[in-house]
């Protein structure tokens, strides 16, 4: 089975079609879509009304702790994330899935950044960049989207993988800890589209923490090369 997992927080004007989008990908296939909500506007009503299984956190507790849960309670053999706010293609969940299922590898990193996306904000390009350059350098791990929301986990890594929840940029964490733990990783390109709705990008804090998470790492793992 393939999990489909989103953490959302006000995306009533996205969750609609993004869940129309993952249920046409995934036509024919066994399926579930968990969604961890902390949501004050309709996003728990309608992801339901959709069919996916909607478990509240609220108050918000952060990204952190939201992928942290939404991971814990899927179910399948491999589990796709993306963000719910249309950002990402629903298209390639399959392939991704594929990858994993297929035993080809344990996790699969979706890049925004195999050029600069015309959707991503200069900055955010160059930051995005940066953080790049410093987990290879730093932690000795080659990839070119350190933040990428979307991804493909196999069960076994959801298990044996402990991040810390607490803080902005878990996805860094949950890149790079696969990596030195000796999970297999392939990276893939993937188009990234235009925002539907407001950000909860923070990009201080999150620029902060996503530093913070490499050198955490460095020290513990330091870069083999
Ligand atoms: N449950 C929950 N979801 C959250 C929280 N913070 C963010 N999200 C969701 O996490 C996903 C990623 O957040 P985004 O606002 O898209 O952040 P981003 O992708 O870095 O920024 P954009 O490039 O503007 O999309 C979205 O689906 C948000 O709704 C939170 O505290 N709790
Ligand atoms: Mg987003």
């Amino acid at each position: 089975m393939i999990s489909v997992a989103m953490i959302t927080m006000n995306e009533e004007k996205a969750v609609g079609s993004v869940i129309a989008d993952i249920r046409t990908a995934l036509e024919g296939r066994e399926h579930e879509i968990v969604i961890v909500d902390s949501s004050r506007d309709s996003t728990p009503e309608i992801a339901e009304g959709l069919g996916a299984r909607v478990i509240r956190q609220f108050p918000p507790q952060g990204y952190g702790h939201a992928m942290a849960r939404v991971l814990r309670e899927c179910r399948g053999d491999v589990t796709v994330t993306l963000d719910c706010d249309g950002t990402y293609p629903a298209a390639e969940i399959p392939r991704l899935a594929d990858m994993v299922l297929s035993g080809d590898c344990d996790l699969v990193n979706a890049s925004r950044l195999e050029k600069r996306p015309a959707t991503m904000p200069f900055p955010n390009y160059l930051a995005n960049w940066l953080f790049a350059v410093a987990g290879h350098i730093l932690v000795g791990v080659k990839s070119t989207d350190l933040h990428s929301g979307m991804r493909a986990y196999s069960r076994l890594l959801i298990e044996r993988v402990k991040v810390d929840p607490h803080g902005p940029a878990l996805p860094v964490d949950l890149l790079l800890k696969p990596a030195l733990m000796g999970f297999r990783i392939k990276e893939v390109f993937i188009p990234y589209g235009e925002r539907i709705g407001e950000t909860t990008l923070h990009r201080w804090t999150s620029t902060l923490w996503t530093f913070r998470r490499i050198f955490r790492l460095a020290f513990t793992h330091p870069a083999s090369h």
